[in-house]
């Protein structure tokens, strides 16, 4: 698999709740490596551009409330097949399904309090759209990482 950037963010309740270190903890131990990173609050413009697919829908209005009720942690991460091991690695949409030993399923209970965003792997080109959504070309940094030969093949 390609070596591929995915946009995630620690949302309000994971930065209230302390989880900025431990979700950055869990992608940094898998491997993955961080190129950007921004606390931040998000504004309604960003929150309805951001989740612009779901608008419409009964919870959309409730979940542009959600995510620029506090500040967040936006992160750009890379690596092999980054999308999609990230997707893995936070578990299901609602917590409640979402296995132990997923980061919604470790910290969550409740889908609209879910501690997690990733880029949908199944959305092609929605990592690309939201990296560009949040970051700027020259907030991103091209680095390598000590480990990087014993990561991969
Ligand atoms: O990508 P992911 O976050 O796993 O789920 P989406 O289907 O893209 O929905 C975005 C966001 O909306 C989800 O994290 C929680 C919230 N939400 C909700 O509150 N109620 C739903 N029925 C579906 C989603
Ligand atoms: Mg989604």
């Amino acid at each position: 698999a390609d070596r591929e950037r995915t946009f995630v963010m620690v949302k309000p309740d994971g930065v209230q709740r302390g989880l900025i270190g431990e979700v950055v903890g869990r992608l940094e131990d898998r491997g993955l490596k961080m190129v950007g990173g921004k606390f931040m609050q998000i504004d309604q413009d960003l929150a309805e551009d951001h989740y612009g697919e779901h608008e419409g829908k009964p919870f959309f209005e409730g979940l542009v409330d959600f995510i620029t009720s506090g500040p967040v942690f936006a992160m750009v991460w890379e690596g092999q097949d980054a999308i999609r091991q990230v997707r893995r690695m936070m578990g299901e949409t609602d917590p409640a399904e979402s296995a132990p030993g997923t980061i919604r399923g470790d910290f969550g209970l409740d889908l609209g309090r879910n501690v997690i965003h990733g880029s949908d792997h199944e959305d092609e080109g929605s990592n690309e759209r939201e990296i560009g959504l949040f970051f700027d070309e020259d907030e991103l940094v091209d680095w390598e990482q000590a480990d990087e030969t014993w990561l991969y093949e």
